[in-house]
């Protein structure tokens, strides 16, 4: 199967709430390269379509996300405009397939990165903003099933995310900012950023290098995810999640319009 049409058919997955088996099943030879590529063709027609393109996100970079879904290396995708949620709204599940919701933490770039090779150094002083932040993934595959090369053609699960207020920036302790979730007032999930590389900018780090390499950029006002901290919690259709962090709590109810 041609990069196009592996894109017509994630494209349609998606738009049509119907799930496809993953491509390496059929094709164990799909390689990462070309997974990155129907990811860049998946991006090029959201744009077309009119989205916009508001920042990227790393994903695999912990332990309990690589077990989540059996595939254990660090991965990077986009984030649209049209992915953005608010705070303590309802999330309309309509048009997802089997969406979970992860913590994360969000990094806000406030200058470019890419011109130069990065260092830790560089990546921490391109940072504006850090807040708590929870991931919404659904994967366009069935039983949210795929290999490496797969789930980065899907553009690593990516459907929504929604942004706390409360500033990290500076905070020494980021590492040890305990997160909890909760499903229908039941913990299901427990995690701390140290899950992410020991520290979050660690993630940004990695994200800075392979853009290097790739001769692409960061821009001013990007937003950062930089991976889940727990396994991602499944919800339906009248769940109301909330994601703990200290101080702030994002919460949503999932809610089927049809
Ligand atoms: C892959 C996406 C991973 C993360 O934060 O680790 C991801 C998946 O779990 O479907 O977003
Ligand atoms: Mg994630």
């Amino acid at each position: 199967m041609s990069l196009h049409e592996k894109c017509d058919r994630l494209w349609e997955a998606r738009i049509n709430v119907r799930p496809v088996t993953a491509f390496s099943a059929a094709e164990p030879s799909f390689t990462l390269e070309e997974g990155y590529a129907v990811q860049e063709a998946l991006l090029e027609r959201a744009v077309e379509k009119g989205d916009r393109l508001v920042g990227y996100k790393m994903g695999l970079t912990s332990r309990a996300k690589q077990k989540d879904v059996n595939v254990d290396s660090p991965i990077r995708g986009f984030l649209l405009a049209s992915f953005e949620e608010e705070k303590g709204g309802t999330v309309d599940i309509t048009k997802k397939i089997h969406p979970r919701v992860e913590p994360e933490v969000a990094m806000i770039l406030k200058s470019g990165l890419g011109e130069t090779a990065p260092t830790l150094r560089d990546v921490k002083a391109a940072v504006g903003s850090v807040v708590p932040a929870l991931e919404i993934l659904d994967s366009r595959y069935e039983a949210f099933s795929f290999k490496l090369s797969d789930v980065v053609a899907d553009n690593t699960s990516a459907s929504g995310f929604m942004l706390g207020q409360t500033e990290l920036l500076g905070a020494t302790d980021l590492p040890l900012w305990g997160v909890t979730i909760k499903k229908n007032g039941e913990i299901l999930e427990t995690g701390c950023p140290a899950a992410v590389f020991g520290d979050p900018y660690l993630s940004l780090l990695g994200l800075a290098r392979a853009f290097y390499k790739d001769g692409k950029k960061l821009l001013p006002g990007q937003v950062i995810l930089t991976g889940g901290i727990t396994a991602a919690v499944p919800f339906a259709h009248g769940d109301t999640l909330e994601v703990i962090w200290p101080g702030e709590t994002l919460t949503f109810r999932a809610e089927r319009r049809d």
